[in-house]
Order: structure tokens, then C-alpha cells, then sequence
């Protein structure tokens, strides 16, 4: 190693630098953790009508209730759709990236056992996961997607073709497509952001109110301007009677003066607001159909049951851990192995979307930001240890100069 070199190093702050040093170590060596939290609502659909009437009491296990929104006429906004048999609510992903290992993984809490029993049986699997590097805070479009392997396509991670890079509304399937013809079954037709929705609800409120306010103002005026087209009617009539009677002071048919009737208060027109945006909301997509597999990616799905299964005895096969409800949780892990830890550059900064069940029963979103190794923190890391190996054999030469 030139002595020039390790000079520069030495006064790029050694100390400083072996504490960075330290910290891309860690960052290195243990995974990185981001975790989504379920904030996105459904919007329940049946057949190919929004459905109102659906209504349940179950507690997921987020805490969530059933659709108790009703931001838009005629469609009820909720976390989950499940009844009594058919759990599908899903708490959290928890996002999981290993450089060293060349992994990313994503777990994901869920009651959904991935296989729903109605008919026709196991018609409803897990969805596939979608991906978007576009627009990583916008619930919108998805450049990429992780199929499951267990709907349309095999196992892996597809890129949208052609340009601009995002799957076209006939590469993939949503719920409304796959639900929308079997009346009988309740679904996701809609998905979007609780703060979304919020502030659709406040607008829509706001909005509302000033309909009505117009509306009174509107009636408000037309008395006034009914009064004062009356009052100027009169007054037209009592100046024609005093004319008359300039004219005619007695014995003359001058008719009769008219009273004035009292002028209401001239009304205020509300301010005005205007109709709320329309909602930020997306059809959910569940199932991919077309892409391309990127071959630098495998893909492999584990459901386990949180809490495991008794082995033995009169409860054998059923989870151990209930909620209160009755329902076992699932954690469905969904490993994503690179060839290259550089390959995981694909997911430093991404938004990602999860119908969990190709009914989209239960729609989650979130953001996810994980850091990439990059070459300047290397050179810093190199530098603290240069650093640290120069301090160590220069310290006997400081020792000799002192005797
Ligand atoms: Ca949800
Ligand atoms: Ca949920
Ligand atoms: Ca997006």
C-alpha cells in the first residue's frame, strides 16, 4: 500500500471514518427490517354492483373492523371483507433484506390459510405481490411483480414489458375481473390509502355542507328578491297615486296606496367549495398474467401457521394460537434470492401492493426504502481500517523517536 494513500486516509479523520467503519459493518452483516402496517381500506363489491350490505363485527387481528365507511355512495369502505368461515385479514408485511445472504423477504401476517374453501375449492389462492419503482409513495401503477407460483404464472420476479415500464391493465388480473361475474361472492373492488379516504370523507363533508348552505341561500334570496319586486311594485303604485291626486285632489277614482312590506335581511352566499377530488383509489391487481421473468431472481412461498399446530391428541391438526375470534394466523414468507447482492439494488426504494387473496379481500400498501452497500461508504470503511493499521505500526516508530 502506497504511503501516500494511507496518508490521505489517515486525514480523512480516522476516527470518524472507523466509526462509520463500524456502522456499514453492522449494516452489512444484519438484515435490513422495514415493516408495513395494514392502512389501506377495501371497498366491498358483489357481483358487478357496489354492495352495501355487508356487515360484520369480527376483529381482525390488527383490531380492524368490517366495513364501517361510506366515503362513496353506494360503496362500503372497509379493512377486510371476512365472515364466520372466511378469515382474510392480514396485519402487517414485514420486509426483510440480507446483502450477504442475497435475499429479500417479505412476511406476511395474515388469517388467509391461501386457500379458500368455497366454491369452487381453492378457487381463491394467495395473490402475487406488485411492485412499483416509479412512484414509491403513490398507490398508482406497478413496474414489477413477485408471482407467488401459485396463480397464472410461475414463481418468480416479472418485469413489465416495453416502455414506460408498468404492467398494462391486461397483464395481470384484479379482483373485479376475476369476482365481478360470480354474483354471489363479495370482494375488493377498490383499494385505497385510510389518509386517502380521510381526506375524501372531510372534502366530501365540506362539500356537502356547502350544497346545503346554497341551497338555503338560494331560497333565502328568492324570498328577498320576491319582497323587494313586490316593494317596488308598490311603490310604483303609490307614486301613481300621488300623482292622481296632484291632479285630482277630490272625487277621482285614483285607486289606493299600497303598504310596503318589510324588506328580510339580505342573505349571505356561502363560500364557495368546490366537489372533494376523486378518490386516489386502484383496482387491485391479484393475479399477474404476462411479464418478464427476470432470471437473476428465484422466488419460493412457505405458509406457516404462527404458533404451530397440535400433533397429537384431540386437537391434532389445529393451530394452537387462536385470535379472539377463533382464527389461526399465517405468516406467508415469500423469499426472493438474488444472484448478485448488487441484484438487490432493485429494492432500494419501492412501493409494494397485496390483495392477499386474488379476491382482494384485504389490500395492503406501503413504502420501503432499504439501503443499498454503496462504493463511498467502502472507501470509508477501507480508510478506517487503513487508518487503524497505520496507527498501530506507527505508534512503536513514535515510541522509538521518544527514547
Ligand atoms: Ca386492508
Ligand atoms: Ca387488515
Ligand atoms: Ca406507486
Amino acid at each position: 500500500m502506497p504511503k501516500k494513500a494511507l496518508n490521505r486516509c489517515i486525514r480523512h479523520l480516522v476516527l470518524s471514518s472507523i466509526l462509520s467503519g463500524v456502522t456499514v459493518t453492522s449494516a452489512l452483516a444484519s438484515p435490513q427490517i422495514v415493516t408495513i402496517t395494514d392502512t389501506v381500506d377495501d371497498a366491498a363489491t358483489k357481483g358487478t354492483s357496489a354492495y352495501s350490505g355487508y356487515k360484520n363485527t369480527t376483529v381482525g387481528p390488527d383490531g380492524s373492523q368490517i366495513f364501517s365507511d361510506t366515503a362513496i355512495a353506494g360503496q362500503n369502505w372497509g379493512d377486510t371483507l371476512q365472515g364466520s368461515g372466511h378469515p382474510f385479514d392480514t396485519s402487517q408485511i414485514q420486509i426483510t433484506r440480507n446483502n450477504s445472504a442475497k435475499t429479500i423477504t417479505f412476511d406476511m401476517t395474515t388469517e388467509y390459510s391461501g386457500s379458500d374453501s368455497e366454491a369452487p375449492a381453492g378457487l381463491a389462492k394467495y395473490a402475487d405481490l406488485f411492485i412499483d419503482t416509479n412512484t414509491p409513495n403513490t398507490p398508482d401503477s406497478f413496474n414489477y411483480a413477485i408471482a407467488l407460483g401459485t396463480q397464472t404464472e410461475a414463481a418468480g420476479v416479472y418485469a413489465a414489458a416495453g416502455t414506460p415500464t408498468a404492467f398494462s391493465a391486461n397483464q395481470y388480473d384484479t379482483s373485479q375481473q376475476l369476482w365481478g361475474p360470480q354474483t354471489g361472492f363479495v370482494y375488493g373492488g377498490y383499494a385505497a390509502r385510510d389518509s386517502d379516504l380521510a381526506a375524501y370523507q372531510t372534502a366530501e363533508t365540506a362539500y356537502t355542507n356547502y350544497q346545503a348552505a346554497l341551497a338555503t341561500y338560494n331560497t333565502q334570496l328568492a324570498a328577498y328578491n320576491s319582497v323587494v319586486a313586490y316593494n317596488a311594485a308598490v311603490t310604483v303604485n303609490n307614486n301613481n297615486y300621488y300623482a292622481c291626486k296632484a291632479i285630482h285632489p277630490h272625487n277621482y277614482n285614483c285607486g289606493s296606496l299600497e303598504t310596503l312590506k318589510p324588506l328580510p335581511t339580505d342573505p349571505t352566499a356561502p363560500t364557495v367549495v368546490a366537489a372533494p377530488a376523486p378518490l386516489p383509489e386502484i383496482i387491485p391487481p391479484v393475479r399477474l398474467t404476462s411479464g418478464t421473468m427476470l432470471t437473476d431472481f428465484t422466488v419460493t412461498e412457505t405458509s406457516t401457521v404462527v404458533g404451530g399446530v397440535y400433533t397429537s391428541g384431540q386437537y391434532k391438526g389445529q393451530c394452537i394460537v387462536k385470535d379472539i375470534d377463533g382464527n389461526c394466523t399465517y405468516d406467508v414468507k415469500v423469499t426472493v434470492t438474488a444472484a448478485s447482492a448488487a441484484d438487490l439494488n432493485l429494492f432500494n426504494s419501492f412501493d409494494v401492493f397485496w390483495g392477499t387473496a386474488d379476491c382482494s379481500n384485504d389490500a395492503i400498501w406501503g413504502t420501503v426504502a432499504t439501503r443499498a452497500v454503496e462504493p463511498g461508504t467502502l472507501f470509508i470503511l477501507g480508510c478506517g481500517l487503513l487508518g487503524l493499521l497505520g496507527l498501530s505500526r506507527r505508534r512503536p516508530q513514535m515510541l522509538r523517536a521518544a527514547n
